[in-house]
């Protein structure tokens, strides 16, 4: 049936949106790159010859355009003010009685949101449409960025609903999540591109960039915190004013709350504290806003911030200290990473002593030396980093300054080391003889998501393969308890339990046995798969290349590290070891859908009470369900616990079905 110009772009259209959504917020591309460009270029040719099919919100407005010479000036109608700071819970009291005294009252309701750490914006909307965007710059003045906020997918090219005022100046954050940006860093880091030394820097660089066709390939988002001039009509408290603004389809922030006095407000801030590191952003604080719009204009303004606003910070997440020193860390399969030996500083709430340098490359690019004053950023669950090193510092007379050299031997076994072509990585070409490779692998096949060892740890580990109890994983169950009673700290109850555990650690799946095996980028989804796909053990083992790669999950490079694992001789015996010692599972057999959930798609988000995500998740599996990491069209329901900020979002735009941990337990209970 042939179809009309109006249908083939509106196909298009949502096609598009699809593919961007799939790309950007979930870091799951649909299709290639080149198929993406094709149906864009196709849209846009339909564009050209059907003018009259135009339309602001198409998503041919958002690849970016030819690149500018430099950005204009752009002269702010209302100045774009900063916040005053409050560094603990008296100034947050002080901030409350001032303003309680300035307005002759005893008590003030607050609207509460995160500051999120990232780059501020005005975007302006004439009748609706997006029509000029600007960074703050002096606060008077900033540079037209119209092109490049254009690109960012959350923004709306134009707003949807009743009662839009004819001009509204929409004022917030762009920020790049952090796990996009580790992925970011990561890629950049393996193709020895640019790194970035925090997603506020990214997303900064990224709305720099004269060529807004680079901006648009960047995971930038956007969070509407406030409006500047507006003629018409908004609600007369804040956080009225922001859930409208969502009603039209501005991004705002899902954490925004209000709170009746600074007892509440202060509680408020001990609650996203708490959940700081879960968040997917860098928050630097919490911003209070004296709610009602009257309020706000009796206060008025003092110098350059509002009376009505203030910032509530919280601990740096990055601070500079001393580097004293670097440790060469041998992990299991071979890498060695450079770990900084650090003055102990208070970042992002805790004290960090240790961070990671990554790479060779890593410390040539920060061309940083032990003595040098150096930059650490902890945020989040990431590991600490070191971003940059001071530059003109003095120098501490106490640690002498000395170039960081690389060993030129395994550290721990000395071992020949080796840097495979394309890899910034090193490697001690040890093997299972190094013991350091050795307590890594022990370690990850008896973590929980692997074989589960309960008291199986790290220190046992270390003396276990120290006094040459273990040389390989097999060696685990042929422990002796008399063996095991007689090591120092292990008394004949701990000895014991562990031979429980080891006991029951034989009976195991076949997906966490996979997982076990600690084959290269072999995670737990890619081990799922295998297992769903092979059956068997043997089948998986027997697998050709070319058959591995028709694996959900598996391109060349896991198939080539599968296939190097099973060609190993010394992990064959290691692996009829196991099953000698009475390692098993039971028969996998071809995915049925069988299950009360089957056929339908959950995705856990947030902090569970009850459990960690890892177990709810099988927990659904178990009844049939599919898990997934990002919420879809695709998705049926998810299960949100406190902290979940853009999936719980992302769902409720898609409308998918959303249920908190305790509505979850009671129908699992139903279920089971
Ligand atoms: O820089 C800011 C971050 C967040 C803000 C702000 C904010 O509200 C959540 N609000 C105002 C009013 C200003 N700066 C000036």
């Amino acid at each position: 049936m042939a179809t009309s110009p109006a249908e083939e772009v509106a196909a298009l259209r949502e096609k598009l949106v699809r593919w961007a959504s799939a790309y950007f917020e979930q870091d799951e591309p649909v299709v290639p790159d080149s198929d993406y460009d094709a149906a864009m270029q196709q849209l846009q040719r339909l564009e050209r010859e059907h003018p009259e099919l135009a339309d602001p919100d198409s998503p041919s407005q958002r690849v970016g355009s030819a690149p500018l010479s430099a950005f204009e000036s752009v002269v702010h109608r209302l100045p774009m003010l900063s916040l005053d700071n409050a560094f603990s819970a008296e100034d947050l009291a002080d901030f409350n009685r001032r303003a309680m005294d300035r307005l002759g009252r005893t008590d003030i309701t607050y609207c509460c949101e995160p500051k999120l750490d990232g780059v501020a914006v005005s975007i302006v909307y004439e009748q609706g449409v997006l029509a000029l965007a600007a960074t703050r710059g002096d606060g008077t003045s900033g540079e037209n960025i119209t092109a490049n906020v254009q690109t960012i997918q959350n923004v709306p090219l134009r707003l949807q609903g009743v009662g839009i005022p004819p001009y509204l100046e929409v004022r917030g954050e762009v920020v790049i999540p952090r796990d996009a940006f580790e992925r970011m860093n990561a890629n950049a880091r393996a193709s020895n591109d640019k790194v970035f030394v925090n997603p506020r820097n990214a997303a900064a660089g990224s709305l720099r960039q004269l060529d807004s066709r680079i901006t648009a390939r960047r995971p930038l988002q956007f969070t509407a915190y406030s409006v500047g001039v507006v003629e018409g009509d908004l609600p007369a408290c804040h956080d009225e004013m922001l859930k409208e603004l969502g009603q039209w389809g501005v991004p705002i922030s899902p954490y925004m709350k209000t709170a009746d006095g600074v007892d509440a407000c202060e509680r408020y801030y001990e609650d996203i504290a708490e959940q700081r590191d879960a968040l997917p952003f860098d928050i630097d604080g919490i911003v209070f806003k004296v709610n009602a719009i009257a309020d706000q204009e009796k206060l008025g303004f003092v110098s350059r911030a509002p009376r009505w606003a203030i910032a509530r910070k919280f601990p740096a997440q990055e601070v500079s200290t001393r580097l004293l020193g670097v440790d060469f860390q041998v992990g299991r399969t071979g890498a060695i990473t450079p770990v900084a030996r650090l003055e102990p500083v208070f970042v992002g709430g805790v004290t960090v002593s240790n961070a990671t340098l990554h790479n060779s490359d890593e410390i040539e690019r920060l061309a940083v030396r032990i003595g040098d004053r150096v930059v650490v950023r902890r945020a989040g669950d990431v590991i600490p980093q070191i971003v940059s090193a001071v530059a003109d510092e003095q120098g501490d007379a106490n640690v002498a300054r000395q170039d960081i050299v690389f060993p030129q031997a395994c550290p721990e076994c000395g071992s020949m080391v080796v840097r495979e072509e394309g890899e910034a990585v090193v490697r001690c070409a040890g093997g299972m003889s190094c013991s350091a490779q050795l307590k890594g692998v022990v370690r990850h096949f008896a973590s929980r998501k692997a074989m589960d060892i309960e008291g199986l740890g790290d220190k046992l580990i270390d003396q276990l393969v120290d006094d040459a109890l273990i040389t390989s994983v097999a060696d685990i169950f042929n422990l002796k308890e008399t063996q095991l009673a007689s090591l120092e700290r292990m008394g004949d109850k701990s000895a014991g339990n562990l031979m429980v555990s080891i006991a029951r650690a034989r009976e195991t799946t076949l997906p966490r046995f996979i997982y076990a095996l600690g084959i290269r980028e072999v995670g737990e989804a890619t081990a799922r798969a295998l297992a769903q796909h092979f059956l068997t053990l043997e089948a998986l083992l027997d697998a050709s290349a070319e058959v591995l790669e028709g694996v959900d999950d598996v391109g060349p490079v896991v198939a080539r590290y599968i296939r190097l694992f099973s060609e190993d001789e010394r992990n064959r015996s290691v692996l009829d070891d196991l099953l000698a010692a009475g390692v098993h599972w039971p028969a996998v057999t071809e995915a049925t859908g069988d299950g009360p959930l089957a056929g339908t798609v959950w995705v856990v988000t947030g902090k569970l009470e009850s459990m960690g995500r890892d177990d709810a998740e099988q927990r659904l599996r178990t009844l049939g369900a599919k898990t997934a990491s990002s919420v879809s069209s695709k998705t049926s329901t998810v299960l949100a616990g406190p902290g979940a900020g853009s999936k719980r979002k992302k769902a409720e735009d898609l409308g998918v079905a959303i249920i908190d941990e305790s509505q979850w337990l009671a129908m699992m209970e139903e279920l089971e």
